[in-house]
């Protein structure tokens, strides 16, 4: 191989990391939370029934989900997954009533006021 295209290949690899290139991690089979694609996943946030995104998972596009529309037991929710752009609104009652708590990132515990309370859920674009 000549200089010259050791220095080309160089810059090849100095664009794939600059350009952030993640096409490596296509077939990560790793923990959920860590390999959670916003744009795999559809612009979708995640609720999980523990805290670290663990336990049970429903997958929720941007949509409203009342209490029968949530495959996750009532007040089971500990942690929820939120893309940019997305913004969940959990409320503790059916029928999107009751305390509610706005939340915009990836959230791996809630407070005693949330935690096993919810009952339904509004995933919105901001
Ligand atoms: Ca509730």
């Amino acid at each position: 191989m000549g200089l010259q295209n050791i220095l080309k290949n160089a810059q090849i690899k100095a664009a794939q990391s600059m350009s952030g290139d993640t096409s490596i991690n296509e077939n990560y089979d790793g923990d959920f939370a860590t390999t959670f694609n916003p744009l795999v996943e559809n612009a979708a946030a995640a609720v999980f029934t523990e805290a670290q995104f663990k336990g049970q998972r429903q997958t929720l596009p941007v949509g409203r989900y009342d209490i029968g529309d949530l495959t996750v037991p009532d007040d089971s929710i500990s942690s929820v997954l939120v893309p940019e752009g997305l913004k969940v609104t959990l409320f503790e009652d059916a029928g999107f009533s009751g305390a509610s708590t706005v939340i915009e990132t990836d959230t791996e515990a809630f407070g005693a006021n949330l935690e096993n309370k919810v009952s339904s859920v509004i995933v919105e674009k901001i």
